[in-house]
Formats: structure tokens, sequence, C-alpha cells
């Protein structure tokens, strides 16, 4: 990437993206290279915008994130000044960076996956480096690990890779679209979570003795979805969402000191969406590092369970409106 001062304000917009086979561990953890390949999909109107520029007088970053600029000291802040590190052009300026959510920051909603992906569209537009969305996924990868998939609309498959500099390792999008596929939001709680992702993860890797069986089943959990969308199959997809997500919640709960991100409420939803299956509803949930549902389902169901549970933010990541 060519160092020269950018010249104008760059903008970045980024959709969040709930995975449907997760990613939990990294082999890498400066270069936040995972364990195993993930799958996810994107959900349109929800997530990041940021501009950035680059201001060529001394001082820190200025950074600032729902309208209240961050301290320096700020987690967020630190966190993206030091991916901010990989780009400076020279150490005489600073960057300016003004970001939007559309989702509570740190509730699971995977918010640093948009934020980051919003980050280094805004870069690759104030840079003028015309990179492609693979390069952009790598980069964002850089900044936070499923910000790789954030890059892309509908279905993307972020590839593991095999080489120890990462180059092989970035999302790419599914061709498919499917119009009928809804994706809802139950919030149980937007509280930021407890211990984030990127510490959860690495205690998981160090200390859950059942971690080893995680890579190999999630990457077969991958191959099976992405035949599941191919086949427009939500049974198969539902299922072997709902067990990954389940499977990488046993691993969160078998660390020492334990991660649990359920709360009581997350459970009864839990038992409610089995009990809906049970009476012949087609829905299916996953969750992430936080208490809230994500639940899968197609169009004809969405009476339903909009009954069953009045707060559901549906998402129909395909239609157009
Ligand atoms: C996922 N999660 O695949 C999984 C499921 C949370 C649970 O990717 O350390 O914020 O920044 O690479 O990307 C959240 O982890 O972690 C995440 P870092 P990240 O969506």
């Amino acid at each position: 990437i060519p160092h020269k001062n950018p010249v104008k304000t760059g903008f970045g917009i980024a959709p969040v993206n709930i995975a449907l086979s997760k990613y939990w561990g990294k082999r890498d953890v400066a270069l936040n290279l995972p364990t195993n390949s993930s799958l996810s999909i994107s959900l349109p109107g929800l997530g990041t915008q940021t501009h950035l520029t680059w201001l060529p007088t001394l001082g820190q970053d200025a950074i600032s994130l729902n309208g209240q600029r961050l301290s320096s000291e700020h987690k967020f802040a630190k966190r993206l000044s030091a991916f901010l590190d990989f780009f400076r052009p020279n150490l005489a300026g600073h960057f300016q960076v003004i970001t939007h959510n559309s989702v509570p920051t740190a509730a699971g909603l995977a918010s640093s996956a948009s934020g980051y992906a919003a980050l280094v569209l805004a870069l690759n537009d104030a840079f003028e480096w015309q990179l492609s969305l693979q390069q952009l996924s790598l980069l964002a990868r850089l900044g936070s690990g499923s910000a790789s998939r954030s890059l892309f609309p509908g279905f993307a498959r972020w590839h593991k890779g095999k080489q120890d500099n990462g180059m092989d390792s970035y999302a790419e999008a599914l061709p498919e679209s499917w119009p009928e596929f809804c994706v809802g939001l139950l919030e149980i709680d937007i509280q930021e979570k407890p211990l984030g992702s990127t510490a959860g993860m690495q205690k998981t890797v160090e200390t859950c003795e059942i971690y080893q069986a995680w890579p190999e089943k999630a990457e077969k959990d991958v191959n099976i979805i992405q035949k599941a969308i191919q086949n427009k199959d939500l049974t198969t997809l539902g299922e072997t969402a709902e067990n990954n997500a389940l499977t990488m919640h046993a691993t969160m709960i078998s660390t020492w000191p334990p991660i649990l991100y359920w709360q009581a409420e997350s459970v009864a939803a839990m038992h409610q969406i089995w009990a809906l299956r049970n009476q012949g509803h087609s829905v299916y949930f996953t969750m992430d590092a936080g208490p809230n549902l994500k639940l899968l389902f197609l169009e004809t169901e969405k009476p339903a369970l909009l009954q069953a549970f009045p707060n559901l933010k549906v998402i129909q990541p395909f239609k157009v409106i």
C-alpha cells in the first residue's frame, strides 16, 4: 500500500453480520487468523458509517462514536488507533474518525465487524487505494476477525487460510440470493458484555479441554450450510447453525473461568423456540458472544413468530424494500 498523505475525507458504510457457522479461536492472535472458516449473513440497514480524515498536524487520533468524542484512553479508541498504526503515512499527523453505529455497541450484535469493515472502506476511499473487496476483507480482518465478512451483502464465507502470513485468510461473497430468508433479532439485554470476544476466545483456546473438537466440526458445518443455502434447505441450515452455535457455547462454558453469555431469559427463549418447533414451526436460533438470540426462519413463519415474540425485529436480507 503506497504511503502518501490522503487528500480527502474518506467514507465507508458496512453492515453487521451474523455467523451461521461461527469463528471462535485464533491460530495467530496478532494477525487475527482463525482456527476455522466461518459463514455469515449480513443484515442490511444495521451497521456502521464512518468518515475518516488525515490531518497533517501533530496530535492524537480524534475518534468520535455516535456523536461522542472518545478519550484516547477509551478501549475502543486505543484498539482503533492501534489498527490505524498500520496505515499512517507519517508520524507528523493524525486521523480524525467520525463513526456512527446503528446497533448497540458491544452487545453481541457484532458492532466491531461492521466498524472495522466501514473503517477500511473509509481508508480505501481517503487514500484512493482502489483495492478489491477481497483485499479490503483481509485488511478488515486485521482489525477484527468477523469484520472480514462485513464487506459483503448477503452470505459470506471467511476462508481460514493456510498461510502463516494470513494472505489467504479473507472472506468472499456467496452468489446465492434467498428472498424468503429471515433473521429475527430477539434482544434480551443490550448492556455491554462483561467479557469481549477477543479475550473470551483466547481463554477458550487456552483452557477448554474439549476445544480440539471445535475446528473440525466448524469446518464441516461451513460446508453443510453452504450447500443448504445452494439448495434453499432451511431445515438443514437451521439445524446446523443452531447446533454450531450451541457447540461454540459449550466450549465457552467449559472454559476456566467459565464463560456463560446466556441469561435466564435467553434460556427461556430457547425453550420457547423448541416448543414452537414441536408444534411444526420451522424456526431455529443462533447466539453470539452475548445473551441475545437471532432467529432463522422463512417469511411464511413471520406472523407466528411475531405473535410469539412481539419485540422481534425481523430482517429479510435479500428482500428489496
Ligand atoms: C462470529 N464472534 O463468528 C463469532 C461468534 C462472536 C461469537 O466473531 O478478536 O469481534 O476482533 O477477531 O471478530 C466476535 O469476534 O473478535 C465473533 P476479534 P470478533 O461472529
